[in-house]
C-alpha cells in the first residue's frame, strides 16, 4: 500500500479532518477569525503534515475532491460557531487553475448557509506562475460573490510585489518567518515595518502570522498592523474547542 491510496481512502471517509487557528486584531485582541487547516491521522503512521498530504492530493488528482470536502466540513462547522466570525480556507493553485472553485464555493455556501461575507479564500504566490488570466478570472468572480481573498506567506515567493498589482486581494499575510525574526534582525524588522506601511497605503487588511511572544504584538500594534495569528493567541484546534474559545472570549 501506498500512502496515496490511503489518502484516498480516507477521503472515501471523509476522514481528514478540519482544525481551525484562532485569529485576533491587534489593537484589543479581539477574536476576529479563524483559519482551517486540514488535518489527517494515518491509522499507522500517525499525524500527516498537510504539506505532505495536500502535495501527495495534487499529485494524485485528489485535491479537488479534497478541497470540496474540507471546505464543505469547515463551512458547515462555522456556520454553527456562536458568533459570526470570518472563516479563512487555504486553497490550492490547482484547485482555481484546473476545477470550476467558483461553482464549488457557491455550491458550498448554498448547502451550508455560510455568508459569503465570512468566507476568506487564502492563495499563494505560486499561483502567479500559472495562468494568470483564469486565476484573475476566478478571484474577481469571487469577489463578486462577497467572498474576501488574501494572499498567504506574503514575502516568501518569487512575485510578491507583482501579484498585489496582477491581482485583486483584500489582505496580505505576511509570512511568519519574517515575523520569528524581528526580535532581533533589524533587517527582518524594517520589512516587516515597511511591508505593514505599504499594505495600509493600498487598503489591504495586514495579517501577521507566527506570532508568539508579546514582543510581537508590541511591535504589531505600534506599527499598525491590523490583526495577527500564532501561537501566542492559539494553536490550530479542533471544532469543539473553537465553540468554547468563541464563548469565553469577549
Ligand atoms: O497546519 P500546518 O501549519 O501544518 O499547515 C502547513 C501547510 O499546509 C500550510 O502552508 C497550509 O497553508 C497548508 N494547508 C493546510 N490545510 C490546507 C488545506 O485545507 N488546503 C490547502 N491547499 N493547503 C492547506
Ligand atoms: O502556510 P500557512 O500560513 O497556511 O501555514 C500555517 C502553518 O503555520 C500551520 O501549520 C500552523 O500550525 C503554523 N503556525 C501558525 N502559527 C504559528 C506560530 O506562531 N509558530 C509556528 N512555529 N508555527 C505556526
Ligand atoms: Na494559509
Ligand atoms: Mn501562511
Amino acid at each position: 500500500r501506498t500512502l496515496a491510496a490511503d489518502l484516498q481512502k480516507a477521503l472515501e471517509d471523509r476522514a481528514i479532518e478540519v482544525h481551525f487557528q484562532p485569529k485576533a486584531r491587534v489593537g484589543d485582541c479581539r477574536l476576529t477569525g479563524f483559519e482551517a487547516l486540514a488535518r489527517w491521522t494515518h491509522p499507522e503512521l500517525g499525524p500527516i503534515s498537510p504539506v505532505e498530504f495536500i502535495s501527495i492530493a495534487e499529485e494524485y488528482g485528489m485535491i479537488i475532491e479534497l478541497g470540496r470536502c474540507l471546505m464543505e466540513k469547515a463551512c458547515s462547522i462555522a456556520y454553527h460557531w456562536p458568533r459570526d466570525l470570518q472563516l479563512a480556507i487555504n486553497v490550492s493553485p490547482v484547485q482555481i487553475i484546473h476545477t470550476d472553485l467558483v461553482e464549488t464555493v457557491r455550491e458550498t455556501l448554498l448547502t451550508t448557509g455560510l455568508n459569503p461575507k465570512r468566507l476568506e479564500i487564502e492563495i499563494t504566490e505560486s499561483l502567479l506562475i500559472g495562468d494568470t488570466e483564469r486565476t484573475l478570472d476566478v478571484l474577481r468572480k469571487l469577489r463578486a460573490m462577497d467572498i474576501s481573498i488574501a494572499m498567504d506567506d506574503f514575502g516568501t515567493g518569487y512575485s510578491s510585489l507583482s501579484a498585489l498589482m496582477a491581482f485583486p486581494f483584500d489582505t496580505l499575510k505576511i509570512d511568519r518567518s519574517f515575523i520569528e525574526k524581528i526580535t532581533h534582525n533589524p533587517q527582518a524588522y524594517e520589512i516587516v515595518r515597511s511591508v505593514i506601511g505599504l499594505g495600509r497605503m493600498m487598503d489591504f487588511k495586514v495579517v501577521a502570522e507566527g506570532v508568539d511572544m508579546q514582543s510581537h504584538i508590541d511591535f504589531l500594534r505600534e506599527h499598525g498592523c491590523s490583526e495577527m495569528q500564532g501561537f501566542l493567541l492559539g494553536k490550530p484546534m479542533p471544532a469543539e474547542q473553537v465553540t468554547r474559545l468563541i464563548e469565553a472570549g469577549p
